[in-house]
């Protein structure tokens, strides 16, 4: 075998056998190598922004990492932005770039950089292995170092004589670090604050808004009085009738500051002390009431759901009934077009098992609302910051979960960053519906403009508004291969919405506001 063929066995057997990609010469032998080696699905992405953010998508849903191939250092830049958003997701991703020939490399050929440099910020692991013997156990580190702690970024560099020269049978052996437990005293602190009567909040990290984790930090609550919430940046929450409902940390600083306000102890398990988005010269950096206690029982790569059992038990909490959200049906909107008319037919038409991605920014502020108490559900977001990632997350979201319905909740503004991600959508026939909210504008800058007091200048203004020329969403979505249609009101929406859910393939809906 050579090493680009032992990579791939090695990425099979650790249980990797998703790759996101945009390849090039130096990745070409991993390319041929995938009709030498079953068990790898090849996906192919037209931009490398898409294939990261799919990948984030997928171990988000999977729980276990896909890997990527990406084009040496330009490759690996184009994906940089939303393998920023998967770092920040807690994902495990094994992020696999090419490089030209160890020995070619001294010859500044026009494809030469400092990869490793590249991705070092992102990455928890960076290899690169000097020749094809090393490469087997080289993957079998990146896969261990991926599904460490929560999950990581594992970057590997693959030389293209690594991978075309010839070497043994792979059969290096993927080992998976425990999870470590954080100390005693931390849950004994914790229950003691939870037992003193003072106003207190559990927040919680990835990985605890969702499954066993969620029910019990619903106990906790239910048995303490304390408040569930989660960061205003999560991964997956999963949400709906029969679980507990977990209170997100507004985007908003002054909204976030008023959900914190008399809050006088905070626990947080797996999530950092909530800090605003940005600053602003005369508001606060930090959320939380200044004389609030904050006790941190575990971080966010320590073993948190073992630390909440833990906290339980210390609480005698195990088995108390938690308080469950109960079905409220919402009923279809009727209309023109508002804000809160769009969140009720997301509501009105949600399928049990939506994969909810959302990244509607302002056209989607009433969306967790109207849908806390709809069938079961989860939902994506944004854990970065950095938009372009909604149709790339949708898409590995749609391949990790090819069953369940995947609702695309995009604004106009991000959806243009990675829309090559329709094409995507198509070619792997993945059960998506989109919404592309068309404000032709990026409206939420142009609240901070705003917000600066001065009238906003015309020139200032010009910069945010991405309505000359109109872009003709419903006509990018069929040149891409995805049928689509316009709803200019909400009954045309909840139509195309109950259509679309239903279909079982891609299909999109633009919504001009
Ligand atoms: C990669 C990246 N580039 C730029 C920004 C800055 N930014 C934040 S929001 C935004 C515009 C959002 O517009 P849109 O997606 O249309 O949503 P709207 O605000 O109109 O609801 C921009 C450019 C960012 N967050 N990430």
């Amino acid at each position: 075998v050579n090493g680009a063929e032992a990579l791939i066995r090695t990425l099979v057997s650790g249980g990797v056998d998703t790759c996101f990609m945009n390849p090039g010469t130096s990745e070409i032998h991993f390319v041929a190598a995938l009709d030498r080696v079953s068990g790898m699905r090849g996906i192919p992405c037209l931009f490398e922004g898409v294939a990261s953010g799919a990948a984030d998508g997928y171990a988000r849903m999977a729980g276990k990492p896909a890997c990527t191939l990406f084009h040496l250092g330009p490759g690996l830049s184009n994906a940089l932005a939303n393998l920023h958003n998967a770092y920040r997701a807690h994902v495990p991703l094994v992020n696999i770039a090419g490089d030209h020939a160890t020995y070619h490399r001294r010859f500044d050929a026009p494809l030469t950089s400092d990869i490793e440099a590249i991705v070092r910020p992102y990455s928890a692991f960076v290899r690169t292995p000097q020749n094809a013997s090393e490469v087997s156990q080289a993957c079998a580190d990146a896969i261990a170092a991926a599904h460490s702690g929560r999950g990581q970024i594992a970057t590997l560099i693959l030389p293209a004589d690594a991978a075309w020269s010839e070497t043994g049978e792979p059969n290096a052996p993927v080992g998976v670090a425990k999870l470590s437990l954080p100390d005693a005293s931390a849950w004994d602190e914790a229950a003691a604050l939870l037992r003193n009567g003072a106003p207190t909040a559990l927040l919680l990290g990835p990985h605890l808004i969702q499954g066993e984790a969620l029910v019990m930090a619903g106990r906790i609550a239910a048995a303490t009085g304390a408040k569930l919430l989660a960061p205003f940046a999560f991964g997956r929450m999963q949400r709906g009738v029969g679980l507990p409902a977990v209170e997100r940390i507004p985007y908003v600083t002054a909204d976030a500051i008023v959900k914190l306000a008399g809050l006088k102890q905070i626990i947080l398990i797996g999530a950092g002390v909530p800090a605003a988005f940005f600053a602003h010269p005369d508001r606060p950096s930090l959320l939380l009431p200044q004389d609030c206690k904050v006790h941190e029982l575990a971080r966010v790569h320590d073993d948190c759901e073992g630390a909440l059992e833990a906290l339980a038990d210390a609480l005698g909490a195990r088995q108390t009934p938690f308080a469950k959200a109960s079905y409220v049906k919402t009923a279809a909107p009727h209309g023109a077009i508002t804000l809160q008319g769009l969140a009720e037919a997301v509501a009105a038409t949600l399928p049990e098992q939506a994969i909810v991605i959302d990244e509607s920014i302002t056209s989607g502020r009433g969306m967790m609302a109207a849908t806390q108490s709809a069938v079961p559900h989860d939902w994506l977001v944004n854990t970065g910051g950095s938009i372009g990632i909604g149709l790339p997350l949708a898409v590995g979201a749609a391949v990790a979960c090819p069953e369940r319905p995947v609702l695309c909740l995009e604004a106009d503004g991000s959806a243009l960053y990675t829309l090559q991600a329709l094409w995507t959508a198509a070619r792997e026939k993945l059960r998506i519906t989109t919404i592309v909210f068309a404000n032709r504008a990026y409206a939420i800058l142009k609240g901070e403009l705003a917000a600066l007091g001065d009238n906003p200048g015309p020139r200032a203004l010009e910069m945010l508004d991405i309505g000359r020329p109109d872009i003709d969403f419903v006509a990018l979505s069929k040149a891409l291969g995805i049928p689509a249609t316009r709803a200019t009101t909400l009954d045309e929406l909840v139509a195309a919405l109950h259509r679309g859910l239903e279909s079982g393939a891609p299909n999109l809906i633009e919504v001009p506001l």
